[in-house]
C-alpha cells in the first residue's frame, strides 16, 4: 500500500499555499483489482498532474483497496517529486473520484468536484493585460466572479469602469461592476498609463459604450459587503493600484480577517521597477494604499514584476492567439497590437509581458509558483517612493525597525514559466 512517511506529512504541514487533493474514495466496485490495475486510473492521475488546475496527491482512506504495483509506483514517484520540490502545500480542496463502474470493467469513472468554485472579486484598471486576465477568469470554472471593481492606472477610473462593463457585456456576464476611487489615498491626479494601453485603455479600439451601468455602491463598499456576506470565502485579485482594497480595510476593521486571500499584482522584489528604477506602476500609483494593505494582516500573495516579466507572449504567440479559435482571441489580439508596439519601444521586447494574466494564474494554479514569506513595506516618500522592500528574515535585527511586528505576506519567488504560459494559452485559446 502507498505510505506517506511522517517526514512527508511534516513537510506538507510546513507549506503555506493551498494543496489540492484528489481523494480516491472506497467504492464497492473499486476493490476489484482488475479495474485498478487498468491504466485508466493511472492516466487520470497523470492527466490531472499535467493538465488540470488541480495537483494530484492521493489518499486512501480505506486500506483494503488493492493498488496495482504499476499505479502505485507512478503515484509514489509523483508524490516524492511534489514533496521534494515543496510545490504542494496545505489542503484546500478535495476532489472525489466517484466511480460509476459496474464490476470494475468498462467503467466510466467521473471526476466530480466536491467544492464550489472559489468566489473572486477582480479589482482592475482595464487595461489590455487586465482584459486578458478578466477574459481568462470568465473562461475558468474554478472561479465564480462576484463582481469587478474599477480603479485608475492603465486608464482613468471612469474609463476603467466603462471598460469593465464592456468586457462583461462582450462575455455575456451579468455581474456587478462597482466604481472605485478616482484618486490615490493622499489625493491628487493619478498617473495614467495611456501611452501603454491607448487613450481608451483598450489599445485604441474605441469599442461601443456598454448598455449596462455600474452599481451604485462604491468599490470599497462592494468589497466589504461581499467579504462580510461570505466570510473566509471571497478572494480578491488586485490588478491595479491598491486604493480600493485599502479603503475597504479602513471601512471595516474585520475586512482583513474575513477576506480569504488577496492576490496582488504589484511591486518589484529585489528587481528594478517599471515606472522608474525604484518602483512598479501599481504600487507607485498609490504607495500609501499598498503599505496599508501589506501591513493589514490579511492573507496576501504578491506577484511582482520580477516574476511577471519572465512570462512573455512573443510575436509568434500573439500570432497563434490571433489564429486560434479562442472565444475572445480576435478582440484580445486587436487590443494587443498597441501594447506590443509599446513593449518594442520601451523594453526592446518583440512581444508582451503577461503581468495580469500571470497574476490570475497565481489564483487558480498557485502550485506553478514558489513563495517566500516576509513582512513587506512600501516607501511612501522621497526618491524611492513606491519601492517595495521585503524583510526576508535572514537576520535577527538588534533593534525594532519599520518591518517589526507586522504579519508576513507571501511573495512569489520563482515561476514555472512554461506551466504558466500553457495555462494562459489554454484559457485564451478556449473556444
Ligand atoms: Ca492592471
Amino acid at each position: 500500500m502507498l505510505q506517506v512517511s511522517s517526514d512527508d506529512r511534516l513537510e506538507l504541514l510546513r507549506q503555506e499555499q493551498p494543496l489540492y487533493i484528489i481523494v480516491i474514495q472506497h467504492h464497492p466496485h473499486f476493490n476489484n483489482s482488475s479495474f485498478l490495475s487498468s491504466h485508466i486510473l493511472t492516466q487520470f492521475v497523470v492527466t490531472f498532474i499535467f493538465s488540470s488546475s488541480f495537483v494530484c496527491v492521493c489518499a486512501f482512506p480505506h486500506t483494503h483497496i488493492h493498488i496495482h504495483q504499476h499505479f502505485q509506483t507512478t503515484l509514489i514517484f509523483f508524490l516524492r517529486c511534489f514533496l521534494c520540490n515543496s510545490f504542494y502545500p496545505i489542503m484546500a480542496t478535495e476532489l472525489n473520484i466517484i466511480s460509476g463502474a459496474t464490476n470494475g470493467v468498462n467503467s466510466d469513472v467521473k471526476l466530480v468536484p466536491s467544492v464550489n468554485p472559489e468566489k473572486l472579486i477582480i479589482d482592475t484598471d482595464p487595461g489590455i493585460d487586465d482584459s486578458m486576465a478578466i477574459m481568462m477568469a470568465f473562461q475558468s470554472p474554478e472561479v465564480e466572479i462576484l463582481g469587478l471593481t474599477s480603479i485608475f492606472g492603465n486608464a482613468a477610473t471612469e474609463d476603467a469602469t466603462r471598460n469593465a462593463l464592456v468586457l462583461c457585456e462582450i462575455a455575456g456576464q451579468h455581474i456587478p461592476v462597482a466604481e472605485g476611487s478616482h484618486e490615490p489615498l493622499k489625493g491628487g491626479k493619478p498617473r495614467i498609463a495611456d501611452f501603454v494601453h491607448g487613450k481608451d485603455g483598450l489599445g485604441n479600439l474605441f469599442l461601443p459604450s456598454p448598455k449596462a451601468n455600474k452599481i451604485e455602491k462604491s468599490a470599497s463598499e462592494f468589497l466589504v459587503e461581499k467579504v462580510s456576506e461570505y466570510p473566509g470565502e471571497v478572494s480578491v485579485l488586485a490588478l491595479g493600484p491598491l486604493t480600493n482594497i485599502a479603503l475597504a480595510i479602513k471601512r471595516d476593521s474585520s475586512f482583513a480577517s474575513k477576506v480569504k486571500r488577496i492576490v496582488v499584482l504589484g511591486g518589484a522584489f529585489f528587481a528594478l521597477g517599471n515606472v522608474n528604477p525604484a518602483a512598479e506602476a501599481n504600487i507607485h500609483g498609490d504607495p500609501e494604499a499598498a503599505d496599508t494593505v501589506f501591513t493589514s494582516g490579511a492573507n496576501i500573495v504578491v506577484v511582482g514584476i520580477n516574476i511577471t516579466t519572465q512570462v512573455q507572449f512573443t510575436d509568434a504567440d500573439l500570432l497563434a492567439l490571433k489564429e486560434s479559435k479562442g472565444k475572445y482571441a480576435p478582440l484580445l489580439s486587436d487590443m494587443c497590437k498597441f501594447y506590443r508596439d509599446w513593449h518594442v519601444k520601451s523594453d526592446g521586447v518583440h512581444g508582451i509581458f503577461l503581468h495580469d494574466p500571470v497574476s490570475f494564474v497565481a489564483v487558480v494554479r498557485p502550485d506553478l509558483f514558489t513563495y517566500k514569506k516576509g513582512v513587506v513595506r512600501v516607501e511612501t516618500q522621497g526618491l524611492c517612493v513606491g519601492h517595495t522592500l521585503m524583510d526576508q528574515g535572514l537576520k535577527r535585527w538588534n533593534t525594532s525597525n519599520p518591518w517589526t511586528g507586522y504579519s508576513p505576506v507571501s511573495v512569489a519567488w520563482t515561476v514555472n514559466i512554461e506551466g504558466v504560459l500553457n495555462h494562459v494559452r489554454e484559457l485564451l485559446m478556449k473556444p
